[in-house]
């Protein structure tokens, strides 16, 4: 009792000596914010992944595609590698692959967003001008929605913003009960049918996480609506939510309602720090959003990614009619690490999605453009490879590389009984790591391996036999990634709905020094794993293709590039 009496004091001690929290999710250690690396550390930085120079990255913002011109904008300290004095940093690219530093688009300066710029969206208005809501904190530390139009709209990379000077344009009062500090992320707005704008803010009430809507004939004057578009219990606060129609032709205007067209609504769960997103039907009449039947609305839901992957965004590219997916991927080195490297947080690359056929799910697949990057090819031919087995992939840069592989002719009848109580996929992955030998699997890809294997990521499959149908689980495997005993070592699971009676079963994994970005069913799952290996850096890390099920699958494909360096910032 007194030792836990004394953690408590020495605890709040330090809370109150190292600065206060805006809230529990934002906690601000004012020791970190401001240090700058005495000796920054790039062992582990990506070659192709987007990151910036140095400090702290966090939330995509506002991408989008002006003029021929890609602009990523993204949560940014310029003044150290942790969380705080949020400004947008602004990043262009002309290919999507290559990006060029510009300077902040937005920062605080005034009232409305003294205390920090946070995530927004961009939304393109009639006459081709692209406008930003975002969040600011104002003097009370309340949030609030700010809007930033480009300064000079002939100017294709939009180098300098300025602020309405009615901001803020929506913000807490007492009048429409909303809580001043769960009051952000506002979205790419849409225009309905009686040219009324809407924009929804993620919030919460009590436990009840909310998308709260608002509406505007001149995108300046908003008033909230007396519903949210969509609400749901027990979820805790939404961040970042998204809100768009989808197809499974491509990718569609967000502006696009009408009938028979399915929308998704996407929410990160700040409780649980994932992305989660059902499918459904978006009621214009009502201005509400309806899941589907079986579309989970918690977090057991579908999410974009069962790694780490979170506060995503997506926009819509006109120039090639396909929705992109931006996401941020956090660190798995403990904070006082990732402060002395001096730099923290990756984007992944950006995913081209869509609705699959099945209209039940989306499908993501890394944007093609990002196979300008593959150097040197390497071809298996299609063997077996049979239980307790192991193939190198050797000639490639496998600390640096892009890998497809799929398998066929799998030896089914070996598949174990699915046990109806494993629902939970990640569970099941830590209990069946990839020592544990079952009947199909586990079969995949040990990247970022050391010769002597003391280091590996295991990205794999297992097949069960389910009630009437054969259940694909994919793993993610950090329990062996790194010596350094202080990463996180979580392991990833996903259910994959694919049938293998009748298809192939693809792995694709873009592997760049400390991040494995995975994507399982030709993107039915994707599986996103940083990891800090210290044996397998740079020219000292494997690839190997394995089996250690029982029963033996066939590599029906297997290629695998070297990737080259993308020039970012
Ligand atoms: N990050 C931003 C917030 C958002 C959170 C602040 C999500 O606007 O809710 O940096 O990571």
């Amino acid at each position: 009792m007194a030792r836990s009496c004394c953690v408590f004091l020495i605890c709040l001690f330090f809370s109150l000596m190292l600065g206060h929290g805006v809230e529990a999710s934002h906690v601000i250690y004012r020791t970190f914010q401001n240090l700058q690396a005495t000796n920054p550390d790039n062992t582990y930085r990506t070659s192709y992944h987007f990151q910036p120079p140095k400090n702290w990255m966090n939330d995509p913002n506002g991408p989008m595609m002006y003029k021929g011109i890609y602009h990523l904008f993204y949560q940014y300290n310029p003044y150290g590698a942790d969380w705080g004095n949020i400004v947008w940093a602004h990043s262009t690219s002309v290919d999507f692959v290559n990006w060029t530093p510009r300077a902040p688009a937005i920062f605080p300066d005034q009232p409305g967003d003294i205390n920090g710029c946070w995530s927004g969206s961009t939304t393109i208005l009639p006459g081709y001008k692209p406008a930003i809501l975002y969040t600011g904190i104002d003097p009370q530390k309340s949030q609030v929605q700010n809007l930033a139009v480009p300064k000079n709209l002939s100017d294709p990379l939009l180098i300098e913003w300025v602020k309405s000077p009615y901001n803020p344009l929506m913000a807490p009062t007492n009048l429409n009960q909303i809580n001043a500090s769960s009051f952000r992320d506002p979205t790419t707005s849409w225009l309905g049918p009686d040219k009324t704008w809407r924009v929804i803010i993620g919030s919460k009430r009590h436990r009840r996480g909310l998308a709260i809507l608002y509406r505007s004939k001149d995108f300046v004057h908003w008033v909230k609506a007396k519903h949210p578009l969509h609400s749901a219990k027990d979820t805790g606060m939404w961040e970042c939510p998204d809100f768009f129609p989808v197809s499974s032709q491509g990718g569609l205007d967000t502006n696009t309602v009408g009938l028979g067209i399915k929308h998704v609504l996407k929410l990160s769960l700040d409780d649980t720090k994932h992305d989660y997103y059902t499918v459904g039907m978006y009621n214009l009449d009502k201005d509400r959003y309806v899941p589907d039947k079986g579309s989970v609305d918690n977090d057991t839901g579908l999410r974009y990614d069962y790694g780490k992957f979170y506060a995503s965004k997506t926009f819509y590219d006109s120039a090639k009619k396909r929705r992109i997916l931006w996401g941020w991927i956090n660190e798995s080195l403990p904070q006082p690490e990732y402060v002395k490297q001096g730099w923290s947080g990756i984007q992944a690359i950006p995913r081209s999605i869509w609705l699959d056929k099945s209209e039940k799910q989306l499908v993501q697949w890394p944007i093609m453009e990002i196979e300008k990057l593959r150097g040197n090819r390497v071809d298996m031919p299609s063997s077996v490879l049979k239980g307790g087995s192991m193939l190198e992939i050797s000639s490639v840069t496998a600390a640096q590389a892009d890998v497809e592989i799929s398998f066929g002719e799998i030896e089914l009848e070996k598949a174990e009984l699915m046990d109806p109580s494993w629902t939970n996929p990640q569970l099941l992955c830590s209990r069946k790591a990839t020592s544990v030998k079952g009947g199909l699997g586990p079969f995949g890809l040990k990247v970022l391996a050391s010769k002597d294997l003391k280091e590996y990521t295991a990205v794999f499959f297992r097949i069960f036999k389910g009630h009437n149908k054969y259940v694909v689980l994919m793993c993610s495997d950090q329990s062996r990634s790194s010596l350094n005993h202080n990463t996180d070592k979580t392991t990833y699971g996903a259910f994959v709905e694919v049938d293998p009676t009748n298809e192939q079963l693809s792995l694709r994994s873009l592997i760049d020094h400390s991040i494995v970005e995975s994507f399982g069913g030709g993107g039915k799952a994707c599986i996103t794993a940083r990891v800090y290996p210290t044996l397998a850096i740079g020219n000292w890390a494997h690839l190997y293709a394995f089996n250690y099920g029982s029963g033996s699958v066939r590599i029906s494909k297997l290629s695998a590039w070297s990737m080259k360096k993308a020039l970012i910032n």
